[in-house]
């Protein structure tokens, strides 16, 4: 209705011979679907800068990989395919581990922790973004990560052999160093891979468990809460640049509230979607001792790994953290 009135205007404007200022339309790429709480952001994200703007700004929003692909995202956003994105932050960890920094097991596993370390790096990822000339306008946490399955685990000796869904470098090095078998898969494709049997292991959030149906190819979702990662939303900084102060304005207030509203929203279905698994048939397993001993290990390893990638600069990104 909205859009009508507006269109309406402008043809009347046109009929009057006046060339008012044009509605522009952007495209917007994102990863996942649209019962996920971070696309529900995102919408309302660009509904209110279309209020906001007058309708004068609408910005399309293609989700689940539906124009751009995942890990293609970013280099869309750079070369003005589309004005705007979201991608998850260490998927680029094969970029720089700074962006990787995101997902190392074990060093933020509460929503403070995760705060903290975004406060931390914030900075040093925009600094990196602003090399491909992209500007960073939010980021918001998923719930914190735990371990789909169809074997009971006693220990890490038990994750041999799995054929586990790989989502970034990180993930692909846990595999490695528990002897399981990765295959990088979108969270789209993620039912599918179960069901062919490429996989048949996964570690990832309880939304996304819910959002993939997970019960229908695994019994046990083992509650690990190895670590809280995030989205980020980001814009091409040309397309930013070309825009006027006060629309500048209305984005950032608009990608203010929704980095609020999305950690609120994050917060609010880390247990509610445990229990939906758990209505769907699914195990939530307290893992035992043993299990998150071995893992803390290996989590150990990995922290020195990534500490000895990202030099000099990572490691003062950790003491901020640990100072704060
Ligand atoms: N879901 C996304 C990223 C982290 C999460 O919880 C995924 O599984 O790819």
């Amino acid at each position: 209705m909205k859009r009508l009135t507006t269109l309406m205007a402008v043809v009347a404007a046109l009929g009057l011979g006046i060339s008012g200022a044009q509605a522009e339309r952007w495209d917007m790429a994102t990863p996942y679907g649209d019962s996920t709480f971070h696309t529900q952001n995102i919408r309302e994200f660009v509904q209110e800068i279309h209020e906001a703007t007058n309708g004068q700004l609408e910005v399309h929003v293609h989700s689940a990989g539906s124009l751009i692909t995942h890990p293609n995202i970013k280099r869309a956003v750079r070369n003005r395919q589309v004005q705007m994105g979201e991608v998850f932050i260490s998927i680029l960890g094969n970029e720089s581990p700074i962006y990787a920094i995101d997902s190392v097991p074990f060093l933020a596993t509460s929503y403070e922790e995760a705060e903290k370390l975004w406060q931390v790096s914030r900075d040093r990822i925009e600094e990196l973004l602003a090399r491909d000339r992209i500007k960073l306008l939010y980021a918001v946490a998923w719930p914190a990560q735990g371990f789909y399955t169809n074997r009971e685990l006693e220990s890490v000796e038990d994750f041999a052999g799995l054929r586990f869904r790989a989502y970034n470098a990180t993930t692909q090095r846990l595999a490695e160093l528990l002897d399981m078998e990765a295959t990088q898969v979108e969270v789209p494709e993620i039912p599918q891979a179960f069901s062919t049997g490429i996989i048949n292991a996964m570690i990832t959030s309880p939304t996304t468990g819910v959002d993939s149906a997970a019960w229908d190819f695994v019994d046990y979702f083992y509650d690990i809460q190895a670590w809280i990662p995030k989205n980020m939303v980001i814009i091409n900084q040309q397309v930013w640049d070309g825009l006027d102060e006060e629309t500048q304005q209305i984005i950032l207030d608009a990608a203010e509230r929704a980095q609020e509203r999305g950690w609120e929203m994050s917060r609010n279905e880390a247990d509610r979607q445990k229990a939906v698994l758990n209505e769907n048939g699914l195990r939530v397993m307290e893992p035992s001792q043993a299990l998150m001993d071995g893992l803390a290990e290996i989590g150990q390893r990995m922290a020195e790994e990534w500490v000895e990638a990202a030099g000099a600069e990572g490691q003062a990104i950790l003491e901020a953290y640990h100072e704060n």
